[in-house]
């Protein structure tokens, strides 16, 4: 049969050439659906079409199916913990094992990605970002919204592209709060399909009304929701951060020597948000890397500037990368050109002195907040954000309120390095 004659088979031929360097063998084309090499991981024949890789060597070895589709800097990627039930003896899991995961009776750990989390009835607006090359299908399970005068439930989002128009009562209606979904988990994720099973997904999770096991923080809010706005009509607030490369855990990879996920650990370039001009004139990349290495590279997630309408922030820009310029490019905010983070007053190179700049947040929306001093490698490795413009009414209607950052890693660096698996580095 000739390799061209199946979409799979010519993406597995394909795939196979590219591996062809490393000595891959065309007599798989009679073996049936495995391609394995002495002391490595076998891959199916749909991992091949997805262009999987086997990495790694002797107790490191496994095949690493991350593409760098991730939601909030973070990919979980449904092939590895395919992998991880399979080892387990569940011999082909269903979408329902592979994205529930955590659940006293399930032995895959609770996803990466953003799980969002409202009680039945609760006002709820998702807002969704997206950064880098690709175009995604923001798409929520359950719920509608009103998209001017229609009823939608997704909506494409190309490059640096918002969408905030999701909102609805958690279970329920668009304009109703009367249970109609329902409790339960809800996915979300991007409807390219490929991209979906490679890392876009989550979870929105309808709680009851009462009596739920999980409950908000001492701050009312759950994890993931916007945070509470600075500033107020015709007040001015200031914000320090730096932009720092630091170890995060950016997706899991199943390892069949240690039976269980491993992190995959990058160094990300990342805005990080400081408390106070002391704590940022201090900042170091050592002590952040420490930070980071300590924790926070399983729990940071992107930075979101949160500003009540009629706020006019200035925002103070440290750069502790070691060899890339850094800089703080706004949508959808009033600001003079010296603000605008393309030019060389807005550029903050590598140790040199930090950048001011200011906006006034004059407009009601969801609005892309990066880089751009070197935007294809620093928004490709994480140094994005997003600002969040809103008013009173708005603030008084919502009650929990979300931003999911679609975002492409640069593949190159996801898949580069030698050594992709372990916290080590
Ligand atoms: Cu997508």
């Amino acid at each position: 049969m000739s390799p061209f004659a199946h979409p799979w088979r010519f993406a597995r031929f394909a795939t196979c050439a590219a591996l062809l360097l490393g000595g891959c063998d065309a007599s798989h084309e009679e073996e049936g659906d495995a391609h394995a090499e002495p002391g490595h991981p076998a891959l199916s024949w749909d991992e091949l079409a997805f262009g999987c890789s086997v990495m790694g060597e002797g107790e490191q070895a496994h095949v690493m199916c991350n593409h760098g589709h991730a939601l909030n800097l973070r990919n979980e990627n449904l092939w590895e913990r395919w992998r991880m039930l399979q080892s387990k003896g569940v011999a082909q899991p269903n979408e329902a094992q592979l994205m529930h995961g955590g659940q006293s009776h399930d032995p895959l750990p609770p996803p990466l990605t953003p799980i969002l989390r409202a009680r039945l009835g609760e006002r709820v607006r998702i807002r969704a970002a997206s950064y880098g090359p690709q175009f995604h299908t923001f798409h929520v399970h359950g719920h509608l919204w009103k998209d001017g005068a229609n009823a939608a439930d997704t909506q494409t989002l190309g490059p640096a592209e918002v969408y905030d128009l999701a909102e609805f009562y958690a279970g329920a209606g668009i304009d109703d709060p009367k249970e109609r979904a329902g409790v339960g988990d809800w996915m979300y994720h991007c409807h390219v399909e490929t991209h979906a099973v490679t890392g876009m997904w989550g979870i929105f999770r309808v709680l009851p009304k009462e009596g739920a096991a999980e409950q908000p923080g001492a701050d009312g809010r759950f994890a993931y929701e916007v945070p509470p706005p600075l500033g107020g009509p015709g007040q001015k607030v200031t914000v320090h951060v730096v932009a720092a490369e630091v170890p995060l855990v950016v997706a899991r990879s199943f390892v069949p020597a240690k039976g269980e996920l491993v992190d995959v650990v990058r160094k990300a370039r990342l805005y990080i948000p400081m408390p106070d001009e002391a704590s940022w004139q201090a900042a170091t990349a050592a002590e952040l890397t420490a930070r980071f290495q300590a924790g926070e590279k399983s729990t940071h997630t992107a930075w979101i500037l949160s500003l009540r309408k009629g706020t006019e922030v200035t925002v103070k820009l440290r750069n502790l990368i070691p060899d890339a310029p850094a800089s703080l490019h706004p949508h959808g905010v009033a600001y003079k050109v010296e603000s605008d983070g393309t030019m060389e007053v807005s550029m903050a190179l590598p140790g040199g002195k930090p950048t001011v700049s200011t906006w006034t947040a004059d407009t009601v929306g969801t609005w892309p907040l990066h880089d751009h001093a070197r935007q294809v490698e620093n928004i490709g490795r994480g140094l994005f954000s997003a600002i969040v413009v809103k008013d009173d009414a708005e603030i008084a209607a919502i009650q929990r309120d979300y931003l999911v950052i679609f975002h492409d890693y640069d593949m190159d660096w996801m898949m580069g390095s030698a050594t992709p698996v372990g916290g080590g580095h």
